[in-house]
């Protein structure tokens, strides 16, 4: 059946996760906790890859955590219909996910302690990601060709709409002291390094060997054998896992196999264009 998406103040949803009450309650009435950590991403930027860093860095190291329990229930989306009935089975200090853009994000957020982790991702591979997923998970609106993908996700019409939007509007929080942001380009560059940030960002000291472990437990490899973090529990009626893999190539630079170079020029066109007030350069623009 297709999927038609529904507007909340600017930015289309799916009936298959949301509903209009879920939204507003998670921008309007849900309780943001001071010890809370909430990762905060434009879908396929590495969400569940600083999930299971969390997870990991929760049981200082211990894998056994990730390895028994399934990784949306570690840390749910706080603004699902869904993942706000599993939030109350969260140990605190609880680790919460979301794919909000910063205008609708939970009102009570902006007078607590609580932090957020913002990971960005090279929006080339994020179309490139977003394009395959939508194939598989029953959430998305068909892609239609890769042409017509790649259209829709320049213009924002996609779930969760701009890509450009998104980023722009976290980045007004970017110097906040309780705001850390950080690319999913980075964690490939440097994953010891960068897990040692988020370390120092959350305030949280490990010691060398329960580092090690964090990084060999997050790794691709580990995450995409560890069925409590690669979907393939979830039913297929929910995600057709024949139509490709959650964890599928977990690489930077994927656009390359898949953008013609006259699409390639259109892209950096709108980026440029669209991306030129904020005055920042990504990780990605100096490859
Ligand atoms: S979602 O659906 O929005 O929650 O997806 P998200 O987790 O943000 O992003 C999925 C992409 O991240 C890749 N991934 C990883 N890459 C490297 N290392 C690890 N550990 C890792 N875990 C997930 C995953 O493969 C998706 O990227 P693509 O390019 O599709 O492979």
């Amino acid at each position: 059946m297709a999927v038609e998406y529904f507007m909340y103040k600017g930015v289309k949803f799916s009936p298959g996760s949301y509903s209009e009450e879920s939204l507003n309650f998670a921008e309007n009435e849900f309780q943001v906790q001071d010890d809370d950590v909430y990762i905060v991403t434009y879908p396929k930027s590495g969400t569940n890859w600083m999930i299971e860093i969390l997870s990991l860095l929760k049981t200082n190291g211990d894998p056994n955590w990730c390895n028994n329990v399934p990784i949306w229930l570690r840390s749910p989306w706080y603004e699902t219909v869904e993942g706000q009935s599993q939030i109350k089975d969260v140990t605190p200090p609880r680790v919460l996910t979301s794919h909000l853009h910063y205008h609708i994000f939970a009102k009570s957020f902006f007078t607590s302690k609580a932090k957020i982790i913002y990971i960005m991702r090279n929006p080339k591979d994020i179309l490139v990601s977003l394009f395959h997923f939508s194939k598989m998970l029953h959430l998305y609106r068909d892609p239609g060709s890769f042409n017509e993908f790649f259209e829709d996700f320049l213009q924002g019409n996609v779930l969760y709409s701009s890509w450009f939007d998104h980023v722009k509007g976290w980045m007004q929080l970017k110097t906040s002291k309780n705001f850390f942001y950080i690319t999913y380009e980075e964690l490939h560059q440097d994953i010891r390094g960068s897990v040692e940030r988020v370390c120092e960002f959350l305030g949280k000291e490990l010691s060398e060997a329960q580092i090690d472990s964090v990084v060999r437990n997050a790794s691709f490899t580990a995450m995409k054998e560890n069925k409590m973090s690669n979907y393939s529990l979830i039913p297929q009626s929910f995600m057709d896992q024949s139509k490709g893999s959650f964890m599928r190539k977990g690489t930077v630079g994927d656009w390359k196999n898949h953008f013609t170079v006259a699409q390639n020029e259109y892209f950096e066109e709108i980026y440029h264009e669209k991306m030129k007030d904020l005055n920042m350069k990504f990780f990605w623009e100096q490859c």
